[in-house]
């Protein structure tokens, strides 16, 4: 609607983003998309989150259920392929665009920084939520979701990792973060490398811990510059440590124990 006289709009139109989540268990997702920044980001219709409970597709209108013993035998249940492709199928109908289809799987592509970004970009997502052994493989075959890891290790199911893509995805869309520039000076946003300077608030002393003076001095030049060196002296102290431990290989020792959060040795 076009407007004219005073009633010029308060804000630039805003872009909203749809995520649909398909899920056994829906109730996981309340309490975290009711709060904080999640929930005024969707009063403000920012994005929109539309979960979606699996068993509504069951076949199976007596118990609602959607898995199965696997053929072949083995551990472990299997959920059946025609409640998730019928699933997925209506809810790709739902609005305009069919969306990105990512599955949840402890062998997917990792999430990272880069990854957030570009999912950030996309005006629409569907997060698939696995429980049990996994998918029937005709899930696979007739839907093609990008499968997508959070970390190397196994969770019990896909919903806790879906909730850390929308909360590192949404801090991408515009208008969500107060301040801009937050995200963009996130660590790892700058490059994967970089690590923010210490913070503080008051009090000014806690326990004999002083906060650095100049960071009470109100000259913003030598507060850039001793942020810049934290910033940087963190980066190396964060390197070693990760070098000491091989971290990224998965290789923990003993004695890899994280140092105190950020790295002081
Ligand atoms: Cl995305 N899903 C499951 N089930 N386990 C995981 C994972 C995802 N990422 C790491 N482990």
């Amino acid at each position: 609607m076009a407007l004219s006289g005073s009633a010029l709009p308060l804000r630039e139109p805003v872009q909203v983003m749809r995520i649909d989540v398909i899920t056994l268990f829906p109730a996981i997702f309340t309490g975290y998309l009711d709060q904080s920044l999640l929930a005024k980001a969707r009063k403000r219709g920012l994005v929109q989150i539309v979960l979606h409970d699996l068993r509504a597709w069951s076949p199976d209108k007596k118990h609602f259920k959607v898995d199965d013993r696997p053929y072949g035998g083995g551990p472990g249940m299997v959920i059946r392929v025609e409640p998730v492709v019928e699933c997925v199928e209506a809810v790709q109908r739902m609005a305009d665009v069919p969306g990105r289809l990512l599955v949840m799987s402890p062998t997917g592509r990792p999430l990272d920084q880069q990854l957030v970004r570009q999912l950030a970009a996309s005006p629409r997502l569907i997060l698939l939520c696995g429980r049990y052994e996994g998918f029937d493989q005709r899930v696979y075959d007739l839907l093609h979701p990008e499968p997508i890891s959070i970390g190397p290790y196994v969770l019990n199911g896909g919903e806790v990792a879906a909730m850390v893509i929308i909360d590192s995805v949404i801090r991408w869309i515009p208008g969500v973060l107060g301040n801009e520039e937050s995200c963009r000076s996130d660590s790892f946003s700058q490059d994967p490398h970089f690590v923010k300077a210490a913070q503080y608030t008051r009090p000014p002393e806690y326990r004999g811990l002083k906060v650095p003076e100049v960071l009470l001095s109100g000259d913003h030049e030598q507060i850039r510059k001793w942020r810049e060196e934290d910033s940087r002296r963190r980066a190396e102290l964060r390197r070693q440590w990760l070098a000491r431990h091989d971290t990224a290989c998965g290789n923990q020792t003993e004695e890899g124990r994280a140092p105190p959060h950020p790295p002081e040795s």
